[in-house]
């Protein structure tokens, strides 16, 4: 299968999705905060801080694995965004490595359906339109590289988001 085939895009609420593992966009501390992360702190229970915490920080850019709880996926990706300043304070490639990183993680411990949410451009202000081309491209990039990986899905929480995936992977 081309990468395409393997890129999916749904509506709705990520907590509710079935994934091998679901992409929580998270801050440094990995201890919850609001928007996604919130809604899936709330989902998954009291041990998912509980395991955040044992992990100790997450910087920027990088990514780590934790169980899903009660989530119907049995994993988590916890990855933390770059908060927008403006564009020149190496946000695009950090976003990048966010991608980078958890599919690489993911690939690692053999979870071959992972759900992301569109990382940065809640509460962080990335973007939108910049930030789902990034997605799109290192999703991409990363499927034509790696047969493991089944399905890639963009869980859209907006009419919004999900134009601007479609126009991104509509090459617009
Ligand atoms: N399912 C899918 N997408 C969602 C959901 C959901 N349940 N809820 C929000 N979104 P944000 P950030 C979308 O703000 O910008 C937290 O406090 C939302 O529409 O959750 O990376 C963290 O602790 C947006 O498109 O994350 C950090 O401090 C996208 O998810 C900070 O926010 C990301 O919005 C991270 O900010």
């Amino acid at each position: 299968m081309t990468p395409s085939d393997r890129i999916r895009l749904a509506t709705g609420d990520i907590t509710r999705f079935a994934a091998d593992a679901i992409v929580n966009a998270a801050n440094t501390s990995l201890l919850g905060g609001g928007g996604v992360d919130g809604a899936i702190h709330r989902a998954a229970g009291p041990e998912l801080l509980a395991e955040c915490r044992r992990i100790g920080g997450c910087p920027t850019g990088e990514a780590r694995l934790t169980k899903g709880y009660r989530l119907p996926a049995p994993y988590v990706i916890h990855t933390v965004g770059p908060v927008w300043r403006g564009g020149d304070r190496g946000e695009e490639g950090l976003l990048a490595a966010c991608y980078r990183n958890v599919l690489a993680l993911a690939s690692r411990h053999v979870l071959r359906r992972i759900a992301f949410p569109a990382i940065s451009t809640g509460v962080y202000g990335f973007p939108l339109a910049r930030a789902t081309a990034i997605a799109v491209t290192e999703v991409r990039r990363f499927l034509a590289t790696d047969d493991g990986m089944a399905e890639v899905t963009f869980v859209c929480f907006s009419d919004a988001i999900s134009a601007a995936y479609r126009r991104a992977l509509a090459g617009e």
